[in-house]
Protein backbone atom coordinates (compact mmCIF):
# COMPACT_ATOMS: atom_id res chain seq x y z
CA UNK A 1 0.00 0.00 0.00
CA UNK A 2 0.93 3.11 -0.78
CA UNK A 3 1.61 5.41 2.41
CA UNK A 4 3.01 9.51 2.43
CA UNK A 5 1.96 10.72 5.94
CA UNK A 6 3.04 8.46 9.23
CA UNK A 7 2.84 9.76 12.66
CA UNK A 8 5.94 7.02 14.57
CA UNK A 9 7.34 7.58 17.87
CA UNK A 10 10.82 8.08 18.16
CA UNK A 11 13.36 8.08 21.03
CA UNK A 12 17.26 7.89 21.47
CA UNK A 13 18.78 5.39 23.29
CA UNK A 14 18.82 6.56 27.08
CA UNK A 15 22.74 7.08 28.92
CA UNK A 16 24.01 4.06 30.39
CA UNK A 17 24.70 4.45 33.96
CA UNK A 18 27.99 4.94 35.67
CA UNK A 19 29.57 2.47 38.11
CA UNK A 20 30.04 2.36 41.62
CA UNK A 21 32.96 0.24 42.15
CA UNK A 22 36.77 -0.41 44.15
CA UNK A 23 39.82 -2.35 42.23
CA UNK A 24 40.17 -5.42 44.85
CA UNK A 25 43.23 -8.14 44.47
CA UNK A 26 44.75 -10.38 46.51
CA UNK A 27 46.95 -8.92 48.85
CA UNK A 28 45.36 -5.51 47.35
CA UNK A 29 43.06 -4.66 50.54
CA UNK A 30 42.08 -0.99 49.60
CA UNK A 31 42.23 -0.24 45.69
CA UNK A 32 40.87 2.88 44.30
CA UNK A 33 37.53 3.42 42.30
CA UNK A 34 37.90 2.10 39.77
CA UNK A 35 34.05 1.95 38.27
CA UNK A 36 34.29 2.67 34.61
CA UNK A 37 31.40 5.36 32.83
CA UNK A 38 28.27 4.24 30.95
CA UNK A 39 28.07 4.93 27.39
CA UNK A 40 26.33 7.35 25.75
CA UNK A 41 22.65 6.53 24.22
CA UNK A 42 22.42 5.94 20.74
CA UNK A 43 21.10 8.95 18.37
CA UNK A 44 18.25 8.67 15.80
CA UNK A 45 19.09 10.05 12.33
CA UNK A 46 16.66 10.24 9.67
CA UNK A 47 18.57 9.86 6.01
CA UNK A 48 17.37 10.04 2.31
CA UNK A 49 16.99 6.70 0.74
CA UNK A 50 16.45 7.45 -3.30
CA UNK A 51 15.07 4.28 -3.61
CA UNK A 52 11.97 4.38 -1.23
CA UNK A 53 9.15 6.39 -2.78
CA UNK A 54 6.52 5.80 -0.12
CA UNK A 55 6.51 5.86 3.63
CA UNK A 56 4.57 2.40 3.54
CA UNK A 57 7.66 0.44 6.09
CA UNK A 58 6.63 3.58 8.82
CA UNK A 59 3.16 2.14 10.26
CA UNK A 60 1.39 4.60 11.77
CA UNK A 61 2.03 4.87 15.38
CA UNK A 62 4.68 2.38 15.42
CA UNK A 63 7.36 3.09 18.07
CA UNK A 64 11.24 2.99 17.06
CA UNK A 65 14.27 3.13 19.92
CA UNK A 66 17.68 3.74 19.25
CA UNK A 67 19.62 1.34 21.55
CA UNK A 68 20.60 2.77 24.87
CA UNK A 69 24.21 3.04 26.13
CA UNK A 70 25.77 0.28 28.14
CA UNK A 71 26.37 0.36 31.97
CA UNK A 72 29.89 0.60 33.00
CA UNK A 73 31.66 -1.45 34.72
CA UNK A 74 34.34 -2.64 37.09
CA UNK A 75 38.38 -2.32 35.66
CA UNK A 76 37.19 1.22 34.51
CA UNK A 77 35.51 -0.44 31.86
CA UNK A 78 33.44 2.17 29.98
CA UNK A 79 29.94 1.05 28.95
CA UNK A 80 29.45 0.08 25.14
CA UNK A 81 27.75 3.36 23.16
CA UNK A 82 24.02 2.71 22.14
CA UNK A 83 23.64 2.12 18.07
CA UNK A 84 22.14 5.21 16.29
CA UNK A 85 18.76 4.22 15.02
CA UNK A 86 18.37 5.47 11.39
CA UNK A 87 15.58 5.79 9.61
CA UNK A 88 15.49 5.88 5.25
CA UNK A 89 12.80 8.66 4.35
CA UNK A 90 12.36 9.03 0.62
CA UNK A 91 13.38 12.49 -1.06
CA UNK A 92 11.06 14.94 -0.01
CA UNK A 93 9.91 13.89 3.45
CA UNK A 94 8.98 16.49 5.52
CA UNK A 95 9.55 15.57 8.94
CA UNK A 96 7.82 17.42 11.66
CA UNK A 97 7.17 17.29 15.28
CA UNK A 98 3.97 16.05 16.22
CA UNK A 99 3.21 18.38 18.68
CA UNK A 100 4.12 21.68 17.77
CA UNK A 101 4.03 20.99 13.94
CA UNK A 102 6.99 22.53 13.65
CA UNK A 103 9.34 21.76 10.78
CA UNK A 104 12.30 19.59 12.00
CA UNK A 105 13.50 18.89 8.19
CA UNK A 106 13.13 18.72 4.58
CA UNK A 107 14.50 15.86 3.27
CA UNK A 108 15.25 17.19 0.17
CA UNK A 109 18.20 16.01 -1.45
CA UNK A 110 19.74 12.74 -2.43
CA UNK A 111 22.05 13.20 0.77
CA UNK A 112 20.15 15.07 3.23
CA UNK A 113 20.60 13.22 6.88
CA UNK A 114 19.60 14.91 9.90
CA UNK A 115 20.10 13.82 13.72
CA UNK A 116 16.51 14.71 15.28
CA UNK A 117 17.12 13.14 18.90
CA UNK A 118 20.27 12.56 21.09
CA UNK A 119 21.11 10.24 23.01
CA UNK A 120 21.77 10.79 26.48
CA UNK A 121 25.08 11.31 28.01
CA UNK A 122 26.37 8.42 29.85
CA UNK A 123 26.45 8.89 33.31
CA UNK A 124 29.95 9.03 34.99
CA UNK A 125 31.87 6.19 37.05
CA UNK A 126 32.48 6.53 40.71
CA UNK A 127 36.45 6.59 39.54
CA UNK A 128 35.63 10.27 38.08
CA UNK A 129 34.48 11.66 41.28
CA UNK A 130 38.09 10.60 42.90
CA UNK A 131 39.62 14.07 44.09
CA UNK A 132 42.49 15.11 46.71
CA UNK A 133 39.97 15.02 49.56
CA UNK A 134 37.59 12.39 48.67
CA UNK A 135 39.86 9.34 48.05
CA UNK A 136 37.09 6.87 47.55
CA UNK A 137 33.76 8.07 46.11
CA UNK A 138 30.79 5.72 46.91
CA UNK A 139 28.61 6.89 44.18
CA UNK A 140 28.43 7.43 40.23
CA UNK A 141 26.26 8.57 38.13
CA UNK A 142 22.91 7.68 36.56
CA UNK A 143 22.84 7.84 32.45
CA UNK A 144 20.69 10.32 30.94
CA UNK A 145 17.35 9.53 30.05
CA UNK A 146 15.86 10.77 27.05
CA UNK A 147 12.29 11.33 26.24
CA UNK A 148 10.24 10.06 23.56
CA UNK A 149 8.69 11.83 20.78
CA UNK A 150 6.11 11.67 18.59
CA UNK A 151 6.76 13.00 14.55
CA UNK A 152 4.80 13.13 11.81
CA UNK A 153 6.61 12.02 8.08
CA UNK A 154 5.06 13.65 5.29
CA UNK A 155 5.85 12.95 1.53
CA UNK A 156 5.65 15.74 -0.37
CA UNK A 157 7.08 14.34 -3.87
CA UNK A 158 9.55 16.57 -5.46
CA UNK A 159 9.23 16.61 -9.92
CA UNK A 160 10.17 19.20 -12.42
CA UNK A 161 6.68 17.96 -14.15
CA UNK A 162 3.64 17.37 -12.08
CA UNK A 163 0.91 15.62 -14.47
CA UNK A 164 -2.55 16.95 -13.37
CA UNK A 165 -5.73 15.92 -15.49
CA UNK A 166 -9.22 14.22 -14.32
CA UNK A 167 -9.66 10.36 -14.03
CA UNK A 168 -9.03 8.46 -17.56
CA UNK A 169 -7.30 11.46 -19.00
CA UNK A 170 -4.43 9.81 -19.92
CA UNK A 171 -1.83 10.86 -17.48
CA UNK A 172 -0.34 7.59 -16.62
CA UNK A 173 -0.41 6.66 -20.94
CA UNK A 174 1.78 9.82 -21.13
CA UNK A 175 4.46 9.16 -17.72
CA UNK A 176 4.84 5.66 -19.42
CA UNK A 177 5.73 7.55 -23.33
CA UNK A 178 7.68 10.20 -22.03
CA UNK A 179 9.93 7.94 -19.16
CA UNK A 180 10.43 4.15 -18.50
CA UNK A 181 8.07 4.02 -15.93
CA UNK A 182 5.29 1.15 -15.93
CA UNK A 183 2.55 2.91 -14.48
CA UNK A 184 -0.82 0.60 -13.90
CA UNK A 185 -3.03 1.88 -17.59
CA UNK A 186 -6.80 1.00 -17.77
CA UNK A 187 -10.08 2.34 -19.19
CA UNK A 188 -11.68 3.38 -15.83
CA UNK A 189 -10.88 5.86 -13.35
CA UNK A 190 -8.69 5.70 -10.33
CA UNK A 191 -6.45 3.59 -11.81
CA UNK A 192 -3.81 5.05 -10.89
CA UNK A 193 -3.64 5.34 -6.50
CA UNK A 194 0.03 6.95 -5.64
CA UNK A 195 2.25 9.05 -7.10
CA UNK A 196 4.14 7.58 -9.59
CA UNK A 197 8.02 9.52 -10.73
CA UNK A 198 10.04 8.74 -14.17
CA UNK A 199 12.52 10.63 -15.99
CA UNK A 200 12.69 11.76 -19.44
CA UNK A 201 15.86 12.40 -21.16
CA UNK A 202 15.86 14.66 -24.09
CA UNK A 203 19.73 14.77 -26.24
CA UNK A 204 21.28 17.09 -22.96
CA UNK A 205 18.96 17.54 -20.34
CA UNK A 206 16.39 15.79 -18.31
CA UNK A 207 13.69 16.22 -16.58
CA UNK A 208 11.79 14.19 -13.68
CA UNK A 209 8.19 13.39 -14.31
CA UNK A 210 5.72 12.84 -11.43
CA UNK A 211 1.73 11.14 -12.70
CA UNK A 212 -0.63 12.12 -10.02
CA UNK A 213 -3.58 10.65 -9.50
CA UNK A 214 -6.86 11.99 -11.01
CA UNK A 215 -8.89 14.94 -9.37
CA UNK A 216 -12.59 15.19 -9.61
CA UNK A 217 -14.80 18.49 -8.58
CA UNK A 218 -14.44 18.58 -4.48
CA UNK A 219 -11.25 16.95 -4.65
CA UNK A 220 -9.99 20.28 -2.73
CA UNK A 221 -12.60 19.23 -0.17
CA UNK A 222 -11.99 15.37 -0.36
CA UNK A 223 -14.21 14.14 -2.87
CA UNK A 224 -12.15 11.17 -4.95
CA UNK A 225 -9.15 10.46 -3.80
CA UNK A 226 -9.35 14.10 -2.51
CA UNK A 227 -6.49 16.65 -1.21
CA UNK A 228 -4.66 13.55 -0.11
CA UNK A 229 -2.60 13.43 -3.34
CA UNK A 230 -2.70 17.60 -3.93
CA UNK A 231 0.84 17.78 -1.89
CA UNK A 232 2.30 16.11 -4.60
CA UNK A 233 1.59 18.96 -6.70
CA UNK A 234 2.59 21.63 -4.43
CA UNK A 235 6.44 20.61 -5.15
CA UNK A 236 6.42 20.76 -9.21
CA UNK A 237 7.81 23.58 -11.05
CA UNK A 238 5.41 22.75 -14.21
CA UNK A 239 2.26 21.53 -14.57
CA UNK A 240 1.15 19.47 -17.55
CA UNK A 241 -2.66 19.54 -17.34
CA UNK A 242 -3.92 16.23 -19.91
CA UNK A 243 -7.08 17.04 -20.98
CA UNK A 244 -9.01 14.37 -22.93
CA UNK A 245 -10.38 15.83 -25.85
CA UNK A 246 -11.30 12.82 -27.07
CA UNK A 247 -15.06 12.45 -25.41
CA UNK A 248 -18.36 14.12 -26.44
CA UNK A 249 -18.26 15.30 -22.86
CA UNK A 250 -17.10 19.19 -22.38
CA UNK A 251 -13.81 19.36 -22.53
CA UNK A 252 -13.79 22.84 -21.42
CA UNK A 253 -15.45 22.61 -18.57
CA UNK A 254 -13.20 19.06 -17.37
CA UNK A 255 -10.16 21.66 -18.13
CA UNK A 256 -12.18 24.19 -15.61
CA UNK A 257 -13.07 21.95 -12.83
CA UNK A 258 -9.30 20.46 -12.62
CA UNK A 259 -7.83 23.70 -12.43
CA UNK A 260 -10.31 25.00 -9.70
CA UNK A 261 -9.63 22.17 -7.15
CA UNK A 262 -5.98 23.29 -7.94
CA UNK A 263 -6.29 26.73 -6.84
CA UNK A 264 -8.66 25.87 -4.27
CA UNK A 265 -6.51 23.32 -2.64
CA UNK A 266 -3.21 25.57 -2.75
CA UNK A 267 -3.82 29.59 -4.33
CA UNK A 268 0.24 29.53 -4.85
CA UNK A 269 -0.28 26.74 -7.87
CA UNK A 270 -2.04 29.70 -10.26
CA UNK A 271 2.03 30.67 -10.23
CA UNK A 272 3.44 27.71 -11.46
CA UNK A 273 3.57 27.69 -15.17
CA UNK A 274 0.92 25.35 -16.91
CA UNK A 275 1.04 24.10 -20.32
CA UNK A 276 -2.37 22.53 -21.59
CA UNK A 277 -1.74 18.78 -23.56
CA UNK A 278 -5.51 17.99 -25.48
CA UNK A 279 -4.50 14.19 -25.48
CA UNK A 280 -6.16 11.37 -27.00
CA UNK A 281 -6.23 13.45 -30.61
CA UNK A 282 -5.88 10.16 -32.76
CA UNK A 283 -9.84 10.09 -32.13
CA UNK A 284 -10.50 13.41 -31.09
CA UNK A 285 -13.52 15.08 -33.18
CA UNK A 286 -11.62 18.26 -34.96
CA UNK A 287 -14.98 20.49 -33.74
CA UNK A 288 -13.61 19.81 -30.42
CA UNK A 289 -9.85 20.89 -30.52
CA UNK A 290 -11.05 23.90 -32.27
CA UNK A 291 -13.45 24.58 -29.43
CA UNK A 292 -11.51 24.23 -26.70
CA UNK A 293 -8.61 26.30 -28.63
CA UNK A 294 -11.25 29.15 -28.69
CA UNK A 295 -12.28 29.08 -25.09
CA UNK A 296 -9.25 28.52 -23.39
CA UNK A 297 -5.75 30.92 -23.67
CA UNK A 298 -3.01 29.06 -23.01
CA UNK A 299 0.25 27.16 -24.42
CA UNK A 300 -1.63 24.22 -25.62
CA UNK A 301 -0.14 21.31 -27.70
CA UNK A 302 -2.47 18.38 -29.33
CA UNK A 303 -1.16 14.80 -28.18
CA UNK A 304 -1.89 11.35 -28.29
CA UNK A 305 -0.04 9.24 -25.43
CA UNK A 306 -1.21 6.23 -27.45
CA UNK A 307 0.38 6.99 -30.69
CA UNK A 308 3.18 9.05 -29.49
CA UNK A 309 1.61 11.72 -31.72
CA UNK A 310 2.78 15.60 -30.98
CA UNK A 311 4.58 14.13 -27.95
CA UNK A 312 8.39 15.86 -29.22
CA UNK A 313 6.85 19.26 -29.29
CA UNK A 314 5.32 18.82 -25.75
CA UNK A 315 8.54 17.73 -24.53
CA UNK A 316 10.63 20.92 -25.85
CA UNK A 317 8.42 22.97 -24.57
CA UNK A 318 8.36 21.50 -21.21
CA UNK A 319 12.30 21.39 -21.52
CA UNK A 320 12.50 25.19 -22.75
CA UNK A 321 10.25 26.56 -19.95
CA UNK A 322 11.86 24.37 -17.16
CA UNK A 323 14.82 26.25 -18.27
CA UNK A 324 13.75 29.43 -17.77
CA UNK A 325 12.21 28.49 -13.80
CA UNK A 326 14.51 29.10 -10.95
CA UNK A 327 16.09 25.90 -9.47
CA UNK A 328 13.71 24.19 -7.04
CA UNK A 329 14.73 24.45 -3.75
CA UNK A 330 13.42 23.28 -0.10
CA UNK A 331 11.02 24.59 1.77
CA UNK A 332 12.03 27.36 3.71
CA UNK A 333 11.53 27.46 7.50
CA UNK A 334 13.23 28.15 11.37
CA UNK A 335 14.05 24.51 11.97
CA UNK A 336 12.27 23.07 14.79
CA UNK A 337 14.37 21.37 17.87
CA UNK A 338 14.20 19.07 20.73
CA UNK A 339 15.76 20.12 23.59
CA UNK A 340 17.74 22.56 23.05
CA UNK A 341 18.06 23.55 26.80
CA UNK A 342 21.09 25.24 28.31
CA UNK A 343 22.57 22.25 30.53
CA UNK A 344 23.04 24.58 33.41
CA UNK A 345 19.85 26.25 33.68
CA UNK A 346 18.16 26.07 36.55
CA UNK A 347 14.55 27.72 38.37
CA UNK A 348 13.68 27.92 41.84
CA UNK A 349 10.37 28.67 42.57
CA UNK A 350 8.56 28.11 46.14
CA UNK A 351 5.67 25.63 46.91
CA UNK A 352 2.43 26.02 48.64
CA UNK A 353 4.29 24.53 51.85
CA UNK A 354 7.31 27.73 51.61
CA UNK A 355 9.55 24.52 50.17
CA UNK A 356 12.01 25.91 47.70
CA UNK A 357 11.66 23.92 44.88
CA UNK A 358 14.72 23.34 42.17
CA UNK A 359 14.33 22.46 38.64
CA UNK A 360 15.87 22.48 35.32
CA UNK A 361 18.52 21.11 33.42
CA UNK A 362 21.62 21.54 35.47
CA UNK A 363 19.42 19.91 38.63
CA UNK A 364 18.00 17.31 36.31
CA UNK A 365 21.80 16.19 36.04
CA UNK A 366 23.03 16.45 39.17
CA UNK A 367 20.04 14.98 40.91
CA UNK A 368 21.72 11.84 38.80
CA UNK A 369 24.26 11.32 41.30
CA UNK A 370 22.66 12.21 44.45
CA UNK A 371 22.71 9.44 46.94
CA UNK A 372 21.42 11.14 49.56
CA UNK A 373 22.79 8.69 52.64
CA UNK A 374 26.34 8.68 50.93
CA UNK A 375 27.69 11.66 52.64
CA UNK A 376 30.38 12.02 49.58
CA UNK A 377 27.78 12.06 47.04
CA UNK A 378 25.66 14.73 48.83
CA UNK A 379 28.96 17.07 49.36
CA UNK A 380 29.47 16.72 46.02
CA UNK A 381 25.89 17.57 45.15
CA UNK A 382 26.49 20.79 47.25
CA UNK A 383 29.34 22.09 45.81
CA UNK A 384 28.01 21.69 42.37
CA UNK A 385 25.21 23.73 43.56
CA UNK A 386 27.27 26.57 44.82
CA UNK A 387 29.69 26.03 41.73
CA UNK A 388 26.08 26.65 39.34
CA UNK A 389 24.99 29.31 41.25
CA UNK A 390 22.05 27.70 42.80
CA UNK A 391 22.87 28.51 46.34
CA UNK A 392 23.84 31.85 45.34
CA UNK A 393 20.23 32.11 43.82
CA UNK A 394 18.14 30.46 46.73
CA UNK A 395 19.83 33.18 49.20
CA UNK A 396 18.59 35.68 46.93
CA UNK A 397 15.28 33.96 47.03
CA UNK A 398 15.37 34.68 50.86
CA UNK A 399 16.16 31.24 51.86
CA UNK A 400 16.94 30.19 55.50
CA UNK A 401 18.83 27.92 58.05
CA UNK A 402 15.92 25.35 58.10
CA UNK A 403 13.93 25.51 55.60
CA UNK A 404 13.49 22.18 53.18
CA UNK A 405 14.79 22.53 49.27
CA UNK A 406 12.77 19.81 47.06
CA UNK A 407 14.04 17.98 44.05
CA UNK A 408 12.43 15.88 41.52
CA UNK A 409 10.94 13.67 45.05
CA UNK A 410 14.00 14.04 46.75
CA UNK A 411 14.15 16.91 49.81
CA UNK A 412 16.41 17.98 52.67
CA UNK A 413 16.78 20.74 55.34
CA UNK A 414 19.19 23.90 54.39
CA UNK A 415 21.84 24.91 56.49
CA UNK A 416 24.06 27.72 56.18
N1 LIG B 1 -7.20 6.49 -27.86
C1 LIG B 1 -6.43 6.87 -26.87
N2 LIG B 1 -6.59 6.33 -25.66
C2 LIG B 1 -5.79 6.74 -24.67
C3 LIG B 1 -4.79 7.70 -24.88
N3 LIG B 1 -4.16 7.92 -23.69
C4 LIG B 1 -4.74 7.10 -22.81
N4 LIG B 1 -5.72 6.38 -23.38
C5 LIG B 1 -6.61 5.40 -22.72
O1 LIG B 1 -7.36 6.04 -21.73
C6 LIG B 1 -7.56 5.17 -20.61
C7 LIG B 1 -7.06 5.83 -19.35
O2 LIG B 1 -5.65 6.00 -19.44
P1 LIG B 1 -4.74 6.20 -18.14
O3 LIG B 1 -3.39 6.56 -18.64
O4 LIG B 1 -4.87 5.03 -17.24
O5 LIG B 1 -5.46 7.46 -17.53
P2 LIG B 1 -5.13 8.24 -16.16
O6 LIG B 1 -5.32 9.66 -16.42
O7 LIG B 1 -3.81 7.81 -15.67
O8 LIG B 1 -6.29 7.69 -15.24
P3 LIG B 1 -6.35 7.61 -13.63
O9 LIG B 1 -5.07 6.97 -13.18
O10 LIG B 1 -7.52 6.76 -13.36
O11 LIG B 1 -6.52 8.99 -13.13
C8 LIG B 1 -6.82 3.89 -20.95
O12 LIG B 1 -7.73 2.97 -21.46
C9 LIG B 1 -5.82 4.33 -22.00
O13 LIG B 1 -5.48 3.28 -22.87
C10 LIG B 1 -4.64 8.27 -26.19
O14 LIG B 1 -3.81 9.11 -26.47
N5 LIG B 1 -5.50 7.80 -27.13
MG1 LIG C 1 -3.30 6.85 -13.99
Amino acid sequence: MFIDRAKIYIKAGDGGDGCTSFYTEKYVPNGGPDGGDGGDGGNVVIKVNDNATSLSEFRFGKHYRAENGGNGSGKNRHGKNGQDLVLYVPRGTVVRDADSNGIIADMYYSDDQVTVLRGGIGGKGNARFKSSRRQAPGFSQKGEPVKERAVVLELKTIADVGLVGLPNAGKSTLLAALTRANPKIASYPFTTLSPNLGVCYTDDFSFTVADIPGLIEGAADGAGLGHKFLRHIDRTRLIIHVVDISTYEDAIADYSTVNDELFKYNPELKNVPQIIALNKIDCAQPDNIARFRNAVSGEIYEISGATHSGLAALIRAAEKTLKTLPPPSPIEFEPFRYEEIDPNSFEICRADDGAFVLSGALIEKLARTVVLDDRDSFMYFQRRLEVGGVTKSLKKAGIKSGDIVRILDTEFTYEE
